[in-house]
């Protein structure tokens, strides 16, 4: 069977043509109904000046045309052309103003995209091409144009209006409908176009900013959810202020609304004025958030926020430079955490997730480059990639530039494109031009796939007391090596720091140096002793390091490096091979380092607590060539039992004397003890003494915080101890009626790795908390099942995958993007053991004729390929 989406062209980045027309007014008008919506567009339309008039064409799908017209007259059958796509017109002289009426029905709309219905309320989605789904436009984001806005919709049911853009007017209609009409004074592209209707509520609070423009901060909720909007009110005022400190960026409308979703496909969404959420990036007080979704929210608030500037005010060309905007705005909202919050931990935290989500990604199939060269469905290209590896490219450039010429440069990007589409080139030519650098060799990082390796090799001579490094690079392409910054530091046998530059490099600063060529020596003179080398701090590429420590080197790294990534590294880098080469002394050196942490009331225990934490399978398995899965588990289980055993007297006294703070409240220091108090919990658990759950369930009982009920009820379900059903059953009803919260049990529960687990999982499927059409729902279930439960979702007779594949072909009917993520759990199949790779290879083919969406067969095709 052909589907529509196999045939579907490739789109090429070396295909790019500038629009051959342009928008430079769009009024539209909505009369809003779930059944029934009718959208009146007037687009002010004007050819490209440079290039002779071109046939008009307009994206459009799924729309009901009932008008068209061109500067007042209505156009015959045969001057127009409407297919799935768009709308076809040939022949046009110039300048003119297309009209035209079409009817959407929001409430038919599953996927999420364009107009839709979640919980009785109005809301859009348009990036990357959802606005085709609401009116005839060149739904591309070098196309910007000056937006008017009329919304009328029933009074009742709708009392709030909102779209993009300052308020002008709203009012009553002799209808009994009432309307707002809205002016964005900025051009913006189409996918940055928003609007909101519904029965909602405020929390609001005003804000100067630095221009002394007043603005008033909305957040918006369904008014039972209003009361756990502070927290994020306060975060998007933190966020404004920021912006203004660190980058000079000042928020440029009269008002700034942010409105809550229960029904979303993503994070959260940037329209200009008018940024929509997830619910889950917003809601949140002490009984229904945990500590990791207080920081989250803050940090999901500001990257929409900075998207005001690096995306909304200076666009992209092309859906190529994704990462243009997303690789930037991640690397500002790093930022704006780390200067608010800790920044050693928040580089752990970022660093983690690269190396799980992102090395993982470019191990796989679904390896590409930062700028892809070519797509099917651009939104597909929502990854770690050209999110969070885009955010490493930039913070390399803050890396070479320091923090004064990045930010001349960046002030020079905004204002050399402000209101306008820019390309990848254009931000790293103002960056070259704020340091009189040649970045030339850097813009290869945006080309190439792959994590590159950096082969170390040490050679100490103690006759010449001369100490030799070799770094050779290995990157996706060996004709053209890439420009990396490579922090470095060397330490002596007391610990001390080496303060000497290698006599062969001009250093850009104190322990950086650059590497341009596929292979760079380095000589230090005048050691009486082969120094211990320390590279990467801070991670200053996004490289892997391919360098033969030995465990004790490791252990002593641990101690001796300033550096919390580094130290955070060292200590995973030793459970690694504790896990992975069990023939070595890893095991002996991090048990002696982790008590030593363990046993230091020094360190802060967030710190503690993510250097003790086990990588997990696929951190693992992101550098093997093969993955015996069974083996990783195991192995892994084996040794959190080790350490339990081992550390389980230090364990018990810090879980008693963390209680204190742990119950304190939701500061910085009580959110750290809750950290390394609830590993304590975790790790204490596996221990016979343990067995009736008592310490865990008093945990549960006793906790005041969402976080302690979240870790125990979690220890108490994962391990299989006897109070888990009451605790879960008191979970439940505390939060009945809450999506979030409900989420979090149904992902404990699917996660939970014992036998049982696949029929706890289908009947979560029959049940009533089911709904497929909830994308938090779906990767609550499913998406827990698939990525955390590592025995139930790999079981050796292939139930898991059935399951999951059972389901695929439902959910890309309803909701392809979530379909089409959920497929990408597969990303490891090949490197599987031979019995899971044939289920897989026939369970992954037989999936085939069964989708429907252009964004699933593209992520299959690219699982299948041999
Ligand atoms: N730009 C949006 C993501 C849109 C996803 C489209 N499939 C959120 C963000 O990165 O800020
Ligand atoms: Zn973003």
């Amino acid at each position: 069977m052909t589907t529509v989406a196999e045939t579907d062209p490739e789109i090429r980045l070396a295909d790019y043509q500038p629009p051959p027309w342009r928008v430079r007014h769009a009024r539209l008008e909505f009369d809003l109904d779930p059944a029934a919506t009718t959208v009146t567009a007037t687009l002010a339309l004007e050819p490209d000046p440079d290039r002779p008039v071109q046939p008009l064409r307009l994206d459009g799908e799924e729309l009901e045309l009932l008008e068209i017209a061109i500067d007042g007259r209505p156009l015959a059958p045969g001057e127009y052309r409407h297919d799935a796509t768009g709308l076809h017109i040939e022949r046009l002289s110039g300048a003119c103003e297309l009209h035209t009426v079409v009817r959407i029905v929001p409430q038919a709309n599953t996927r999420l995209e364009g107009l839709y219905v979640s919980r009785g309320a109005l809301f859009t989605q348009c990036e990357a091409e959802g606005f085709r789904r609401i009116t005839f436009f060149p739904d591309r984001p070098d196309v910007s144009a000056v937006f008017d806005v009329v919304l009328r919709a029933d009074r009742a049911r709708y009392p709030v209006l909102l779209s993009n853009g300052d308020p002008v007017e709203q009012g009553g209609m002799s209808d009994g409908r009432h309307f707002a009409r809205w002016h964005d004074p900025h051009p913006k592209p189409s996918y940055l176009f928003a609007l909101v209707a519904g029965d909602l509520q405020r929390v609001s609070a005003p804000f100067t900013t630095m221009e002394g423009r007043r603005v008033e901060v909305n957040v918006w909720a369904e008014a039972a959810d209003v009361a756990r909007c502070e927290y994020a009110l306060g975060a998007t005022l933190r966020a404004m202020e920021w912006d203004e400190r660190r980058f000079g960026r000042a928020y440029d409308l009269s008002v700034f609304n942010i409105v809550a979703a229960q029904d979303f496909t993503m994070g959260a969404m940037e329209n200009k004025g008018l940024n929509i959420f997830n619910a889950r990036y917003i809601l949140a007080d002490i009984d229904t958030a945990t500590d990791e979704d207080f920081l989250a929210i803050e940090s999901v608030i500001g990257h929409e926020y900075f998207h005001n500037w690096s995306g909304d005010r200076v666009t992209l060309r092309d859906w190529f430079q994704l990462s243009l905007k997303e690789g930037l705005t991640v690397f500002r909202d790093q930022e704006f955490t780390a200067d608010l919050h800790s920044r050693g931990l928040k580089r752990i935290e970022d660093v983690r997730v690269l190396k799980s989500r992102q090395f993982v990604e470019d191990a796989g199939p679904l390896s590409h480059p930062v700028r892809p060269a070519s797509y099917r469905e651009i939104n597909n290209f929502y990854t770690a990639t050209v999110y969070e590896k885009g955010a490493e490219l930039v913070r390399m450039l803050h890396t070479l530039l320091g923090e004064g010429a990045f930010r001349r440069g960046l002030d020079a990007y905004f204002a050399a494109h402000d209101g306008g589409a820019a390309t990848v080139e254009d931000l790293v030519a103002a960056m070259a031009q704020a340091s009189g650098r040649d970045l030339s060799q850097f813009l290869r990082w945006w080309e190439q796939p792959g994590t590159p390796r950096i082969e170390v090799h040490e050679d100490f001579d103690p006759a010449s007391c001369s100490y030799t490094l070799t770094l050779r690079q290995h990157g996706a392409d060996p004709q053209k090596p890439l420009h990396i910054p490579l922090a470095l530091a060397f330490y002596d046998a007391a610990g001390q720091r080496i303060v000497r530059v290698p006599e062969t490099d001009a250093a850009t600063r104190p322990g950086l140096i650059e590497l341009r060529d596929s292979e760079h020596v380095l000589r230090l003179h005048g050691l009486a002793e082969k120094p211990l080398p320390a590279f990467l701090q801070g991670l200053s590429a996004p490289v892997r390091l391919d360098m033969a420590y030995r465990p004790d080197e490791l252990a002593r790294l641990a101690q001796v490096e300033p550096d919390p990534l580094t130290r955070w590294e060292a200590m995973q880098r030793l459970a690694r091979m504790a896990l992975l080469e069990p023939a070595s002394d890893a095991l002996d050196a991090l048990l002696q380092a982790q008590a030593a942490l363990l046993d230091d009331p020094q360190a802060n225990p967030a710190f503690v607590a993510e250097c003790l934490a086990i990588p997990d399978v696929w951190d693992l398995s992101s550098d093997l060539a093969q993955l015996d899965i069974d083996a990783i588990w195991q192995a892994r289980e084996a040794l959190l039992e080790r350490l339990a055993r081992n550390q389980a007297r230090t364990l018990d006294a810090r879980y008693w004397a963390l209680s204190a703070q742990a119950l304190e409240g939701l500061d910085a220091a009580s959110a750290a003890a809750r950290s390394l108090r609830n590993l304590c919990l975790q790790r204490l658990s596996r221990l016979p003494a343990e067995i009736d759950g008592a310490r865990a369930y008093a945990h549960f009982t006793g906790a005041n915080t969402l976080t302690d009920r979240i870790a125990a009820l979690g220890v108490l379900l994962h391990r299989g101890l006897t109070p888990a059903p009451t605790a879960l059953r008191m979970f439940a009803q505390r939060h009945s009626g809450d999506a979030l919260t409900t989420d979090k049990w149904l992902a404990l529960l699917a996660s939970t790795p014992r036998a049982g687990a696949l029929d706890t999982v289908a009947a979560l499927l029959a049940g009533p908390h089911w709904q497929p059409t909830n994308p938090n729902r779906v990767r609550a279930v499913l998406g827990a099942f698939a990525r955390n439960n590592v025995p139930a979702f790999h079981r050796a007779d292939g139930a898991g995958y059935a399951l999951l594949l059972k389901q695929i072909p439902v959910l890309d009917a309803i909701n392809p993007q979530v379909a089409a993520r959920l497929l990408s759990v597969f990303e490891h199949w090949r490197r599987f053991d031979p019995g899971r790779r044939a289920q897989l290879s026939r369970g992954l083919q037989a999936l085939h004729p069964q989708l429907r969406s252009r964004d699933s067969h593209e992520v299959l095709a690219r699982l299948l390929q041999p």
